[in-house]
């Protein structure tokens, strides 16, 4: 029998001294995916021992250049504590990171739970407002590779993101371009219809995946949906902004 527990102090211990390790796959620890969340329940479980508490969810996989480039193409979820939070404008240090990349998405900030299988109308009455975000993932593993179990047991790569000013969500937002520059040079160019055709679709799949992991999405979490493009690796020095169209602008520096 696998015991779970050692591997979320492993996968735990790699986050928090930001040292790569083996991919779980690749040495004899084969997950299915529901052991793979329960890794991930009982490595985030160990933060918040540590005094952290969960702020929301982070999606992962919800866009074809996302699948392309990690050669995954299930939807996947993970979860964001408080000390994950970045400020708008503000620095991150290389040191606390193993071998970060970037990746421009969009946040939404909940006033109501929401549980389960609702449809996009239903989700969009819970949401207080929307916002451009930038999530920094640093998977634990060497070389960035891993499959499926191995990500999500991983807390699907999540380490820290970034949030810009929220907007209420009474724009449509269902196509709205996203630019991500390096020191002022585009990296990648998107839109947010690149999120399952409309980001409001990653809310409906983080609603029914936590749902149907026991729990639900409470008002005051924010949700990210997901990569719109694929991700780019940070080196230091880097001014990293997001220009979302209609939505403003959000960045920080890489020290
Ligand atoms: C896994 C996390 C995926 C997204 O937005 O698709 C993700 C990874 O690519 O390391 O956060
Ligand atoms: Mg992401």
């Amino acid at each position: 029998m696998m015991d779970l527990n050692a591997i979320a102090e492993f996968v735990d211990d790699a986050s928090r001294y930001a040292k790569a390790i083996p991919q779980l796959s690749e040495t004899g620890k084969d997950l299915t995916l529901p052991q793979a969340y329960e890794v991930q329940r009982l490595s985030v479980q160990r933060r918040y021992d540590r005094g952290q508490r969960q702020v929301g969810v982070k999606m992962g996989f919800t866009s074809r250049a996302k699948m392309i480039q990690m050669g995954l193409d299930e939807m996947i979820w993970g979860r964001l504590t408080n000390v994950m939070l970045v400020e708008d404008g503000g620095e991150i240090d290389l040191k606390n990171f193993v071998h970060p990349r970037v990746e421009p998405e969009i946040a939404f900030l909940l006033k109501k739970p929401l549980e389960g299988i609702v449809s996009p109308a239903e989700a969009m009455l819970s949401v207080e407002a929307i916002a451009p975000a930038l999530e920094i993932i640093d998977s634990r593993y060497e070389n960035f590779k891993f499959n499926l179990p191995d990500v999500v047991a991983d807390n699907t790569s999540t380490s820290a993101y970034v949030v810009g000013p929220w907007v209420r969500p009474d724009i449509d937002f269902s196509n709205l371009g996203m630019v991500m520059s390096f020191d002022g040079r585009a990296v990648q160019i998107g839109s947010s219809a690149s999120v399952l055709g409309h980001p409001l679709r990653a809310l409906v799949g983080a609603a029914k995946l936590v749902g149907e992991d026991g729990g639900r999405l409470e008002a005051g979490w924010t949700i990210m949906a997901g990569g719109a493009t694929a991700a780019e690796a940070l080196t230091s020095g880097l001014h990293v902004r997001l220009e979302a169209q209609n939505m403003g602008s959000v960045s920080f520096s890489v020290t």
